[in-house]
């Protein structure tokens, strides 16, 4: 009996531990759109929560799906940001029935001084997405460090776990379109619904920390009953 007890609290540790120690993975730079609706406008906010292998983040180059045509980044006090422009070929009309011949390839954030790692920082990026639901969006991002960069580029091969990627780059589902209007959309307040890498990875460390915190109060329990017991029969 006392070894059979003492087996499921070790158990319950292990996995107590294995739980939070698999948190930090979920942590990459992300994007998280505040709606995924086709056609809609949006915010997107990219998440930069960590640096290089410990190296201090000094530029985010994130680049953008070729449906999206024009995107207004957000300013950041900390970083300069630039609009990288590509030629439209052939042009296409915007909502106001103008003829636009550019978009918007890339936004490039630099940092004013190194974005140290152990701190985050986040941009957004207001657009319209493009009228294509159920297509997914990817936005390959390269991170630039004081020492060495990360490209945020990989894109799981279909029936593949994004998870598995070492260095996915952010991504999201559209969802179909709900006729919204030109109005601006409010700022993305929590991960929405579609998101594929985006908010899976967020609700992800939601339930392990959960997960984690339901095992290590059982353990807990599992130890108290164990002392009372021994207690009991000294
Ligand atoms: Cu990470």
């Amino acid at each position: 009996m006392k070894t059979a007890l003492r087996t499921a609290v070790v158990g319950l540790a292990a996995a107590a531990t294995v739980a939070l120690v698999a948190a930090p993975a979920a942590a990459h730079v992300t994007i998280t759109p505040s709606t995924t609706a086709a056609n809609a406008y949006t915010i997107l906010t990219v998440s930069v929560p960590h640096g290089c292998d410990g190296s201090g983040t000094t530029k985010v180059s994130i680049k953008m799906p070729e449906k999206i045509i024009a995107v207004t980044p957000t300013v950041n006090a900390n970083w300069t940001v630039d609009k990288v422009m590509a030629d439209l070929n052939p042009p296409v009309k915007d909502s106001h029935g103008n003829e636009v011949t550019k978009r918007v390839s890339e936004v490039v954030y630099t940092a004013k001084t190194p974005l140290p790692d152990g701190m985050r920082d986040a941009f957004e990026l207001s657009l319209k997405l493009p009228d294509a639901a159920g297509e997914t969006l990817v936005f390959p991002t390269v991170q630039t460090c004081e020492k060495g960069e990360t490209p945020w580029v990989e894109v799981a091969a279909s029936g593949q776990n994004p998870d598995e990627l070492a260095h996915p780059a952010p991504a999201f589902k559209l969802t179909a379109a709900t006729g919204g209007g030109h109005a601006a959309p409010a700022p993305s307040t929590s991960p929405a619904a579609g998101g594929s890498q985006a908010s899976d990875a967020d609700s992800g460390s939601d339930t392990r920390s959960w997960l984690a915190l339901v095992l290590g109060a059982l353990g807990l329990i599992a130890g108290g009953l164990a002392l009372v017991r021994s207690r009991k029969t000294a």
